[in-house]
């Protein structure tokens, strides 16, 4: 029985994971299965009870979550130490790196939150440019201390996957502000195949 990821096309967190399982070889160990958020009997409050995907369904019925934690078990699924380094340098340079990126995404998903759940109102100015603000320091450290593009880890598929979250939903226009990081997603996306293969836009 494959283990099932709880995941949506656009889900930037989800990509993660679907990166993270190809480059380890074990996509074929997983089957999708994606969110019917206007089904309120989707089993996902049951599976996750914060609700959010991606959830990953363990052979044995149990469920792991949030990204970070699926993204660390298909590593130790991997025989460990593949995309999570064990030295300790590498390893926590890795998670800040993660860390970072997935701080982009997730000031970047609140930013599209402020529109899709309060689809009456005017979205609050100030806090679209508080989050911004947090995106773009992030993305000027990018810059100012490149992320080693390998050996492929959470930390560089989180960056990727945070830029191309900023492509797809335009939160911010980091091409034209910080154009260094082109070359770098370019050479990320040369050297990992899964990132274009895990596009939203399919
Ligand atoms: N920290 C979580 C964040 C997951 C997350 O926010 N996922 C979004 C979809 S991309 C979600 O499920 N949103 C629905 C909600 O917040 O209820 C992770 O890394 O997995």
């Amino acid at each position: 029985m494959p283990m099932i990821l709880r995941s949506a096309v656009a889900s930037p967190y989800s990509r993660k994971v679907k990166i993270a399982a190809y480059h380890l070889g074990l996509a074929d160990k997983i089957e999708t299965r994606l969110l019917n958020s206007t089904d309120p009997n989707d089993p996902i409050k049951e599976q996750n009870p914060l609700g959010k995907i991606p959830a990953l369904v363990l052979e044995t019925g149990r469920t792991i979550y949030d990204s970070r934690v699926i993204v660390e078990y298909l590593d130790t699924l991997a025989g460990g130490g593949k995309i999570i380094p064990t030295e300790t340098d590498a390893r926590f340079e890795a998670l800040t790196t993660a860390a970072l990126a997935d701080g982009i995404l997730d000031a970047a998903i609140l930013i599209v939150y402020e529109g899709r759940y309060r689809p009456d109102q005017t979205p609050y100015g100030p806090w679209l440019d508080f989050q911004r603000g947090k995106i773009e320091r992030a993305l000027a450290a990018l810059v100012a201390e490149p992320t080693a593009l390998w050996p492929v880890t959470v930390g560089n598929i989180g960056v990727a996957c945070a830029l191309g979250y900023l492509d797809f939903r335009k939160q911010v226009d980091w091409r034209a502000k910080y154009p260094a990081l082109i070359g770098w997603l370019d050479s990320f996306r040369a050297a990992v195949p899964a990132y274009d293969k895990t596009r939203p836009e399919g």
